[in-house]
């Protein structure tokens, strides 16, 4: 068994496809180790979308990511982290596959619906950064 960390963004969560995309991830046989709705502050976004620094978009993401609530996940399953990417589909939703909730639920390259660690170091910074009690 693998862990993954996954966000239900703020587009997602406004237009009200929470429930939508939670069921999926039952669906999809995922355990749900942990689920927080929380609004993630400037410093938290900042430490989490710390790689993307140097990127030309970092302040549009920050300011994406912290403009309503979220919902935070610990999500398990074997190979967590690449079937969790493979649900969620391209990064733009217009070049996702059918059937991906980023086709389903993403509008653009920005509001594109969730996000998910994309290896095993940034799911172990991810999971600490939003969930410290789950080991
Ligand atoms: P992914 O989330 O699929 O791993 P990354 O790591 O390339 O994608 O990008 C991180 C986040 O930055 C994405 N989830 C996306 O919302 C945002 N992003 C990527 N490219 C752009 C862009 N050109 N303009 C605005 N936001 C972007």
């Amino acid at each position: 068994m693998q862990k993954t960390f996954a966000l239900i963004k703020p587009d997602a969560v406004a237009a009200g496809n929470t429930g939508a995309i939670i069921s999926r991830i039952e669906k999809e046989g995922f355990t749900i180790a942990g689920m927080r709705k929380m609004k993630i502050t400037r410093a938290q976004a900042e430490a989490f979308y710390g790689v993307h620094k140097a990127r030309p978009f970092f302040g549009e993401l920050v300011s994406f990511i912290t403009s309503g609530p979220v919902v935070a996940l610990a999500l398990e399953k074997a190979d967590a982290i690449s079937a969790w990417r493979d649900l969620m589909g391209a990064t733009n939703p217009a070049q996702a596959a059918e059937g991906t909730l980023r086709k389903e639920f993403g509008t653009s390259i920005g509001t594109n619906a969730t996000h998910g660690s994309d290896a095993a170091e940034t799911a172990q910074f991810e999971l600490a950064l939003f969930f410290p009690e789950i080991g």
